[in-house]
């Protein structure tokens, strides 16, 4: 085989048998198996259920929705029964109650801080919004507990060139100042798949 059949035998796992697997609204909910994960965080909107759907090669294994908030548990799915694929409620969403809103911020703060298997977190950026505020505070704490994360850039259909072009410099500029940062991002759109070999490829380096 040479290394181009390689990889298409290695991405192939994208195709593999994905389910549901659970919605964790407390974290002692959290699975047992000891499998790897790989987590999808970013604000509200940015478009992390879409992409999970799209590196799995599904329309509808993960909900979608026109409006912000839609995730509201932390949602496990599996691919193979090997690896995690774990859909974060985004943050950055005002619109709910302030109780209810603080749980979710609560539990996601308590995963991140204790989950044993979480491998890489793909921090996702909406390109034609940039990073707001809250992208920092959020890369803060990341970078405060030493979790590795890793920039993706998405809907990058809905951009010209120039202004690609800009967002990019910004990231590049971010993540020299970011220690648990991954050095290299991703640009990705779960309409066009641009960037989904190469997020596909960097989930199969880290397992
Ligand atoms: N043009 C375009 N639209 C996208 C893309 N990805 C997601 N969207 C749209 O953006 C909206 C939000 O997508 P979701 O995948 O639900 O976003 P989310 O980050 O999971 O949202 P919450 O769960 O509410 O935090 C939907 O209307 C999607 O159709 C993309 O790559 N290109
Ligand atoms: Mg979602």
């Amino acid at each position: 085989m040479d290394s181009q059949e390689v990889l298409k035998k290695d991405l192939s796992f994208f195709r593999k048998q994905c389910n549901f697997v659970l919605g964790v609204a407390h974290l002692k909910q959290l699975p047992q198996t000891g499998l790897p994960e790989v987590a999808f965080w970013g604000r509200s909107n940015v478009g992390k259920s879409s992409l999970i759907n799209a590196l799995l090669n599904r329309k509808k294994l993960v909900k979608v929705s026109q409006h912000p908030g839609k995730t509201k548990e932390i949602n496990y799915f599996s691919l193979n029964e090997e690896l995690y694929f774990v859909d974060l409620p985004g943050y950055g969403y005002a619109k709910v109650s302030h109780s209810v809103k603080d749980l979710w911020n609560d539990l996601v703060v308590e995963y991140l801080q204790k989950a044993k298997n979480l491998r890489r977190i793909f921090l996702l950026i909406d390109a034609k919004v940039g990073f707001k505020e809250i992208d920092f505070h959020i890369m803060d704490f990341l970078d405060y507990y030493g979790r590795s994360y890793q920039i993706v850039l998405t809907k990058t259909d809905k951009i010209n060139k120039f202004v690609l072009n800009e967002v990019s410099q910004s990231v590049v500029k971010t993540i020299e100042t970011r220690p648990a940062c991954y050095p290299e991002f991703i640009l990705s759109s779960s309409q066009t798949k641009e960037g989904m070999e190469s997020l596909q490829l960097a989930i199969l380096n880290i397992l």
